[in-house]
Formats: C-alpha cells, structure tokens, sequence
C-alpha cells in the first residue's frame, strides 16, 4: 500500500468529521467508513469496492460473504463489484476484468444534502496496459444517502477507439432467495449460461427463482424491483445508460464449490446487475466518455 493510501494519510486529506473517515479493514485493506443520519457504508479502495450499505432501520441492502477474501488479487464476494473491461471470463486474464482487483485512488470526499460522496478513479498503468492494451481512466462515484448511488464513467484516452465491457455486480441481500420475485424483465429476451447460452424469452409475470440462475438480458434499460417476503421490504435497482441486466444466484451445488461463499449464504444474496456486457459492449471513440449509473433503495413492501 503507498503511503500516500494509508487510512491517516487519507484522513488528512478527505475525512469529513462524523461522516466519513478512513480505517483499516478486513485483511487490512483500507476502506472509507460512512456514517449518516440515513444509512451507513464501507467502501474499500480495492476494486472502489461498496461492501456495505444499510439504510437506517433496515437491514443491508447488500450481502457479503462472511467467507470473502480481503487480499490484493482477489475479488471481495459480495457487495458492489465493479466489473471493467471486460464481463465474464476470458483465458488467462483474470474473470471480469482487473477493476474489481486494482486499487483505486480517492478523487473527492464531499457532503451530498444529508449524504456522502466519495470519487475514486482508475487508470491505465503497466498492469492494466499488460491485460488490455488502452489508455483509459475510470471514475466511480458512490453517493451514500438512504439510497445507494453509483455511477461508473470510463473515458478513453488514446488516440484510437476502443470497446470495453462493464457492470455494477450488485449482490443484493435477500431473506431467501426462494422467498423472492423479481419485476422489471417480464418477456425479455435473455441468454441463459446455464444453458449453453441459449437465448430464450422470460415468461410474462414474476420472476422466481428456484434453481441456478445464470441470465443475461441484452437491451434491458428498465428498473427491476426485487420483492422480499421474508424481510418484508422491496429492492429498486434503477439505472442509467444502462443496456444489460444480469441475474445470477448460483444455487446450492455450485455455491457448494464456492470457496468464498459459506454454507447457505447463498440463499441470502441474489445478483442483479446493471451493466453493459455482450450484445451491449461500449465502443468509445478517442476522448469520448461513458457514464453508466445505478440507484439502488430499499422500500416497504
Ligand atoms: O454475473 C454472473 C456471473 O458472470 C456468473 O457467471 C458467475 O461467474 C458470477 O458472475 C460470479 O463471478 P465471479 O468471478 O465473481 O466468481
């Protein structure tokens, strides 16, 4: 970790006094610790990784594996993932791209109303370049109030264009993901992973799970609401500039094999993502930029 990345460091520079200061966190990873008079939230600088969110009174908005690794290199299991530049595996590079496992610098630390927002950026380095050769910069920035803000804007900052992939890979907390429904998506088109990619049609009415869940939905711009029997509240996951909405939960046998996913922790968490991936990459001519965003917010059922 540079100096300059160490949570006292960073205090002097951003702490906001009873809002938002620095500390270590799990594995020792340095994170921003948000507390307001609506909600409270973690925000590691691997990955500008929002671990965490509860609004007041409620349970989290976000679940996160007890059993997640904290350790540079490795993907934190739960929580916001920012995926870049690329969705999904690819040989030899790691899967979703390296923004989830770089550490981010910290632009801004300012009040937002009775909030917080937190500006963290990304930039090509020789790391980056040895994975994908392009000169970009990613911004993130997370509002915290009693909903969760994120937009994601990549600019391109070399002389040709360049196409790139990327997603906000919210876990949602559930109470059981069997308990749940999913509104926003009714007659879509998706492509199913657990099906050889095939590309079908979701059925008209409430979408439920009841087994591995792997579905990309191309050219899905809408919100989706996720209805929460168990914990009596619904989830919106609005969204902006957004063409792709991935679900994915994956079910007791492969979580079974999920080093970093424990038990039945599965059945809590429930992935509904805003991305652009596939069908709906992103081709940035030089200089251009492209901002994608998520609001995420918890209601009564
Ligand atoms: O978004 C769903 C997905 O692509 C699934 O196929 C599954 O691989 C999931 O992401 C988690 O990926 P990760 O690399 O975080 O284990």
């Amino acid at each position: 970790m540079h100096a300059s990345q160490a949570p006292e460091a960073l205090d002097e520079r951003f702490a906001i006094p009873g809002l938002a200061r620095f500390e270590a966190g799990a594995g020792g990873l340095t994170r921003l610790s948000i507390s307001t008079r609506h909600a409270d939230a973690h925000i590691y600088l691997h990955g500008a990784h929002v671990t965490h969110h509860r609004p007041a009174g409620q349970p989290s908005l976000l679940f996160l594996s007890e059993r997640s690794r904290f350790a540079p290199g490795a993907a934190i299991r739960g929580g916001v993932p920012i995926v870049f530049p690329w969705f999904g595996p690819r040989a030899g590079v790691p899967d979703h791209g390296f923004a989830r496992i770089s550490e981010w610098a910290v632009q801004s630390v300012e009040r937002a109303g009775d909030g917080v927002a937190v500006a963290l950026a990304l930039e090509a380095s020789p790391a980056t370049r040895a994975l994908w050769p392009h000169e970009f910069r990613i911004t993130c920035c997370v509002t915290v109030g009693a909903a969760l803000d994120l937009t994601a804007e990549v600019e391109n900052r070399s002389d040709a264009p360049f196409t790139f992939e990327a997603a906000f890979h919210t876990y949602l907390r559930v109470g059981d993901v069997g308990q749940t429904s999913l509104a926003g998506l009714e007659g879509a088109d998706y492509i199913d992973k657990t099906d050889g990619m095939k590309r079908k049609t979701l059925a008209p009415g409430p979408f439920r799970l009841d087994a591995e869940t792997d579905r990309v939905f191309p050219g899905a711009r809408g919100s989706c609401v996720v209805s929460d029997a168990v914990l009596g509240r619904r989830v919106v996951v609005d969204k902006r500039a957004s063409a792709t909405t991935v679900v994915w939960n994956p079910w007791n046998d492969k979580a079974a094999h999920m080093a970093d996913l424990g038990g039945v922790e599965w059945r809590h968490m429930l992935c509904v993502e805003t991305a652009n991936a596939m069908d709906d990459a992103v081709t940035l001519a030089p200089g251009a930029r492209h901002a994608m965003g998520a609001t995420i917010r918890a209601t009564p059922a």
